[in-house]
């Protein structure tokens, strides 16, 4: 087994079951050294929560990873999430660059809409210079949502596989290697995920539970890193990632009062199973 050292970058939201107190047991139960950059500091995620506080982090990062270069602390991944600024991306992007070993795999996901919509705290601007970042990582993680915005292409509630081919070559056009679109479904029971890779696309199908959950684009995300830095293929880590998230809602969607994310921390020992 390999042990790698990640960085995630994304916010901490102190409840609600997203971004870091998400990534960091998710990537420390794959077996990996997790190091931590703080985008934000809220006291709850944005979706569903009203009157949140947030403290953007934006100004503490340059004295953060000019330490790190002083003391020539090296990554074999970056992987980001839920960004605090339009800053922070360059900010990213300066990391991707300086704070690698060989070897290097940068992971983004665009963090930044779903269901149609840019999440309360961006604007158009934070998606033009999201662009930056995401044409030049080697594995995005983006949703349909995500993916359009990315790709100036019209967003559809109801689509075929033609679309989402056509969506992933403008992604791929633009710049895009590796891509795991998520939350491509074809059918009424089934959802999954397209994988593009090297010009091929294959697609992961699994069940789809219809109760919408917070958080579990993190989940998705932070599993899939994991497997992938533990040495998986990308599309057999798509695979883990969704059959552990899956399992995940069905741990909680029968508990209405735990509306605001998934009990991800039972399962755990489903995708550690899955690692070996
Ligand atoms: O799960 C994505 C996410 C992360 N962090 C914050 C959010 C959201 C989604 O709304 O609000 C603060």
């Amino acid at each position: 087994m390999s042990y790698k050292r990640i960085l995630t970058v994304q916010d901490i939201s102190c409840f609600g079951q997203c971004s870091l107190t998400v990534a960091l047991p998710i990537l420390s139960a794959a077996g990996h050294e997790t190091c931590i950059l703080p985008s934000a500091v809220l006291s709850t995620h944005t979706a569903g929560f009203s009157g949140y506080t947030f403290r953007d982090l934006t100004d503490d990062i340059p004295a953060i990873t000019d330490h790190w270069k002083k003391e020539t602390i090296k990554f074999d991944a970056i992987y980001t999430g839920y960004l605090g600024s339009t800053q922070q991306i360059d900010y990213v992007r300066d990391m991707i660059a300086t704070l690698g070993n060989d070897d290097f795999v940068s992971i983004v996901d665009p963090a930044m809409a779903d269901n149609g919509k840019l999440y309360p705290a961006f604007d158009m601007e934070f998606v033009e210079r999201m662009k930056t970042l995401v044409f030049s990582a080697d594995i995005i993680l983006p949703n349909i949502t995500e993916a359009c915005l990315l790709a100036d292409f019209e967003y559809r509630e109801e689509y075929d596989e033609e679309y989402i081919d056509s969506l992933l070559a403008a992604l791929s056009e633009r710049g895009a290697k590796t891509i795991i679109l998520t939350g491509v479904s074809y059918s009424d029971k089934t959802t999954g995920v397209a994988v593009y890779q090297d010009n091929k696309k294959s697609y992961y199908e699994h069940r789809k539970i219809s109760k919408g959950s917070h958080g579990t684009g993190d989940v998705y995300a932070s599993a899939f890193v994991g497997a992938y830095l533990h040495g998986k293929s990308a599309f057999d880590s798509a695979g883990i990632a969704a059959e552990y998230t899956v399992r995940c809602i069905e741990n909680t969607v029968d508990d209405a009062s735990h509306w605001y994310g998934v009990k991800f921390e039972p399962v755990l020992p489903f995708y550690i199973d899955c690692l070996k």
